[in-house]
């Protein structure tokens, strides 16, 4: 299997209930390595750029003034198939869909304040890896 890193961010909802620790558990128990982590305050510029993709949603108002609503912990995993094996744990975007046991089944409160984020693919991992760390800040 191949060995991925992949972004993870602790959103506003779940910083704020004071569950960073369960949640990083999770991962930890499912194998995945945590090679970067830190908790900060996105700026509204920041959480438009992260979340641009869906700039044309009728949720992303909503979705930005949310993400700054408090503070995020953002932060890499690695692991084999890092991506994929992230959104597992995760669950789907809405709780109410999500499988028994995933963090987003566990500890999310609605469809938009669903606790995590994990990026999609390897290429946009990349990508939201380098948006919020040095290469010098990854330590394998
Ligand atoms: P994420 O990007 O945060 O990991 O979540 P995701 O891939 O599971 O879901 P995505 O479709 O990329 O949506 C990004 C985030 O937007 C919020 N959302 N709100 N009100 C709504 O209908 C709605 N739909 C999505 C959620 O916070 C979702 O995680
Ligand atoms: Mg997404």
């Amino acid at each position: 299997m191949a060995t991925e890193r992949t972004l993870s961010i602790i959103k506003p909802d779940a910083t704020r209930r004071n569950l960073t620790g369960k949640i990083n558990a999770r991962f930890e128990e499912a194998g995945l390595r945590f090679v970067a982590q830190k908790r900060i305050r996105l700026t509204k510029e920041q959480a438009e750029q992260f979340y641009s993709v869906h700039s044309e949603r009728s949720f992303f108002g909503e979705l930005v003034a949310f993400m700054i609503s408090g503070p995020v912990v953002v932060q890499v995993l690695e692991g084999d198939n890092a991506v994929a094996r992230n959104r597992e744990i995760m669950g789907a975007t809405n709780p109410a869909n999500a499988a028994p046991g995933t963090i987003r089944a566990d500890f999310a409160e609605s469809v938009e304040a669903n606790s995590v984020h994990g990026s999609d693919s390897a290429e946009n991992a990349a990508i939201e890896i380098a948006y919020f760390f040095a290469g010098t800040e990854l330590v394998g």
